[in-house]
C-alpha cells in the first residue's frame, strides 16, 4: 500500500494514506541500508504490520530541512529580529536552485523597521525581483495562498523568522506554536521541533524548524556557481570561468558596473572560499 510520510518523530513514521494516517516503523532491511525515510517520501507499507517496506524514488531532496519531493519553497526572510542577511538568503537560494526547487522569497517583520531602515534595504530587495525571484511580504496573505495552490511548499528560514506565524495567518484554524525570539537566537532554541506536512484542500505546506547553520556536503564549486542564476546573463570568454581570479571575466565586470549587486558576488566568493577550507558550510 502506498502513502506519504507526513511526520517523523524519532523512529515513528506517520504515513498518510489519504483517508488515514498509520504510524509505522522501518523494516530491518531498510534500517541496514541506512536510508531513513524523510518527510515527503512516498513509501510502500505493510498496513497490518505497520512497517515501511520501500521508499519510492525521490523527485528531489534538500538537506536543511531534510525533506523530499518538494515543488517550491517559501524562503521566510526576516527583515529585523533576526536581522536581514543576504548571506543566509543566498545560501538558501543556492540550495534550492541546485535541487531544482522554485524559491519564493517571503519577507517578514517589515513592521519592525523604521521607514528609513527599510529604505536602506529596498534596492537589495528590488535586485532579487529583477533577477527573477518572486518576492512577497507576509502580510500579502491572498497572494501567498494563490502561489501555494496545487503545490507542495516547504517553508524554510532562520529560527524566529516567522514561518509558523505565517502558516497560522494563512490557515486560521491551525494554531501552530510560535515563539518569542530569544537573545540566544541560533543556539538551539527552536519553537517548531519537527517537520510536518500540513494539508489544506489543494495546498500542502511543510512547517519546519529553523536552523542556525547550513551544511551542504554534496555540492561542487561548479554547482554553486551555476546556482547564482543571474551570472549566466554575463557569459565569459572562458566557458569554465569561476569568476574568481580569471581575466576578462564578464561577471566581475558586471559587478564593477553594478549590474550585479555587490553583496551577491561577495557571498558567492565567500561560498567558494568555504569550499577550500571544508566541504561543509
Ligand atoms: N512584529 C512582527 N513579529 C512577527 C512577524 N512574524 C512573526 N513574528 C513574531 O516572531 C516570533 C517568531 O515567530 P515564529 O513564527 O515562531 O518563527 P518560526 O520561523 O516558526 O521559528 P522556529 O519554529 O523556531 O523555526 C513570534 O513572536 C512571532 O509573533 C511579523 O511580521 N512582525
Ligand atoms: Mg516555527
Ligand atoms: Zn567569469
Amino acid at each position: 500500500m502506498q502513502g506519504q510520510v507526513v511526520k517523523v518523530i524519532s523512529d515513528q513514521f506517520f504515513v498518510d494514506l489519504e483517508n488515514e494516517v498509520i504510524v509505522c516503523k522501518q523494516r530491518g532491511k531498510l534500517r541496514n541500508l541506512k536510508t531513513l525515510p524523510l518527510v515527503g517520501d512516498f513509501v510502500l507499507i505493510d498496513k497490518e504490520k505497520k512497517v515501511i517496506l520501500e521508499i519510492l524514488p525521490r523527485k528531489n531532496e534538500i538537506i536543511r530541512p531534510n525533506v523530499s519531493n518538494i515543488d517550491q519553497a517559501l524562503v521566510v526572510t526576516s527583515l529585523k529580529n533576526p536581522d536581514f542577511s543576504t548571506n543566509l538568503l543566498d545560501k538558501l537560494l543556492v540550495q534550492l536552485e541546485i535541487n531544482n526547487i522554485k524559491p519564493i522569497i517571503c519577507l517578514t517583520k517589515k513592521d519592525l523597521l523604521k521607514k528609513s531602515e527599510f529604505e536602506l534595504l529596498e534596492s537589495t530587495i528590488a535586485y532579487y525581483k529583477k533577477i527573477g525571484y518572486l518576492v512577497v511580504e507576509n502580510t500579502e496573505i491572498l497572494k501567498i495562498k494563490k502561489y501555494l495552490v496545487s503545490k507542495v511548499t516547504v517553508l524554510i528560514g532562520q529560527t524566529g523568522a516567522g514561518k509558523s506565524t505565517l502558516l497560522n495567518n494563512l490557515f486560521k484554524d491551525l494554531n501552530l506554536k510560535t515563539g518569542e525570539v530569544s537573545l540566544a537566537l541560533g543556539r538551539g532554541r527552536h519553537t517548531t521541533r519537527h517537520v510536518e506536512i500540513i494539508k489544506k484542500g489543494l495546498i500542502k505546506v511543510l512547517d519546519t524548524p529553523g536552523f542556525s547553520a547550513l551544511s551542504f556536503a554534496d555540492y561542487t564549486p561548479m554547482m554553486v556557481r551555476d546556482a547564482f542564476i543571474e551570472f549566466k546573463n554575463f557569459p565569459c570568454p572562458y566557458k569554465d570561468c569561476m569568476h574568481l581570479k580569471e581575466g576578462e571575466c564578464k561577471v566581475k565586470e558586471a559587478v564593477s558596473k553594478k549590474e550585479i549587486i555587490e553583496s551577491r558576488y561577495l557571498n558567492y566568493k565567500n561560498f567558494q572560499e568555504e569550499f577550500k577550507t571544508s566541504k561543509r558550510w
